[in-house]
This record gives C-alpha cells, structure tokens and sequence, in this order.
C-alpha cells in the first residue's frame, strides 16, 4: 500500500451528517491521550494532518479523513478511496460528566449504526497494565459485533520487555471473556513501527471489498 494522499473532510458530532456514499472507513478509538491522532499522521506520513496534544482532550468530534492509496492486486495496481475516522477518547476523566457523557453517547451511536464502518482500531496504551475501560469498551464492540483490531501505542517509551509484559496481560484478560484473540499490533506514532502491518491490514481488508 502506497498512501498518495490524505485530506481533511469534515468534522460532526452526529453519525448521520457523516459522509455519504459508500467508502469504507476505519475507525480509531481508545483512551484519552493514547496517541489516536498521532498514530492517524503516522499513517498517513503527514504530522500536521490530525490535530495532536499533550494533554488529553483534544479531539472531541467525530474526525473523516479520506485516504487515496495505491495498492498491489494479483497484476495490477489499484488506487482505492477510504477513510480513516478519528475519535474523541473515552474515559476522560477531566471534562465534566455531562461532556463526558454526551461523547460517550455520540461514539456509542457512530459505532452501532455507521454502515460504512469495515474495522475499529482500538488503542491501548503499551506502558501500563489493563484497564477496566479499554476491556469495556473491546466488549462493546465485541458484542455489537463490530470487526475491531488492537493496537498497543508508544512503544518507543519503553524496552521490549515491558511491552511484553503489557501486551501478554491484556491478552490474558482478553482470553477471559473471547475465545479469539483480534489481530494485533504493536506501534510507535514516532519511530514508525507498526505502520507496514498496519496499512498492509487494511489492504488485505480493501482487497476483499473492492473486489
Ligand atoms: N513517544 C510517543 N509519544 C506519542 C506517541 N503517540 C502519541 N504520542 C504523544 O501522546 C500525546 C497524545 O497524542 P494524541 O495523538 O493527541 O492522542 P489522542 O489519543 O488523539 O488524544 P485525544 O484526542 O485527546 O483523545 C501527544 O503528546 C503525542 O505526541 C508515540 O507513539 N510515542
Ligand atoms: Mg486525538
């Protein structure tokens, strides 16, 4: 997959004045902070495309990004249109319950009624121990059945062990509730690790849709 461009669309906090039409999109969710935007300019080899910040809060509606990308076929090459969603986290804890409800409500309603949805991405921060909103919120889709893949974010924060031992722990509690573990993926929004796997996923996807 060649990424060719990537452009800004629109920004909503309704799922329904999304765009139309019948592009697949991906979508990244996660906590607060765990480096969603960044991982979306990562991605897309362009730092200033999704807004980024070092305190938690930043993006607060539902962000499409539409990708052009070349990808290779069995002989050919074909250039695919899709979207990348960005998202506000949940679990923020420092806007107040009633903001932090309405987002809750708007991503719960994106994600249970957008048709174009193909995958979620739902990030975990690789340095800490399993928290109880990243299970809750893997449940969430799980049970909704929402296609979703996990990706452990700032790896280069940490030494390979430690994001072992991280990885492995969610795992584990993930195994408690699925007899399936998701695709998963293990990244750095800085060094760039994490980036061919990821976009060759959604390659592999498109190949299945496009054809
Ligand atoms: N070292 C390092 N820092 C990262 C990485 N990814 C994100 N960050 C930093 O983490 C902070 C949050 O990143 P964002 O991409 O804004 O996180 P977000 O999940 O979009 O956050 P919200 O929009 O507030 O929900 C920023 O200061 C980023 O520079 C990474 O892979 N490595
Ligand atoms: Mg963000």
């Amino acid at each position: 997959m060649e990424i060719k461009s990537a452009t800004f669309i629109v920004s909503n906090s309704d799922y329904r004045k999304c765009p139309n039409g019948n592009k697949p999109e991906y979508a990244f969710i996660g906590r607060s902070n765990v480096g969603k935007s960044s991982l979306i300019n990562m991605l897309t080899g362009n730092r200033k495309l999704a807004k980024t910040s070092i305190r938690p809060g930043k993006t607060q509606l539902i962000n499409h990004f539409l990708v052009v990308g070349e990808e290779q076929r069995a002989n050919h090459k074909e250039v695919t249109e899709w979207y990348l969603v960005d998202l506000p986290g949940y679990g923020y804890a420092k806007v107040s319950k009633n903001a932090r409800s309405e987002w809750l409500k708007m991503i719960r309603e994106y994600f249970l009624n957008r048709e174009q949805l193909i995958a979620t991405f739902v990030l975990i921060d690789s340095r800490i121990e399993p928290q109880q909103s990243d299970l809750d919120f893997v449940s969430f889709l799980g049970q909704n059945g929402i296609p979703l893949s996990i990706v452990f974010t700032k790896v280069d924060k940490q030494n390979q062990r430690e994001t072992a031992l991280n990885v492995n722990a969610f795992k584990k509690a993930l195994k408690e509730e699925w007899e399936e573990l998701p695709p998963i993926f293990i990244t750095s929004s800085v060094s760039g690790t994490g980036r061919s796997k990821i976009l060759n996923y959604i390659e592999e996807t498109n190949k299945r849709l496009f054809e």
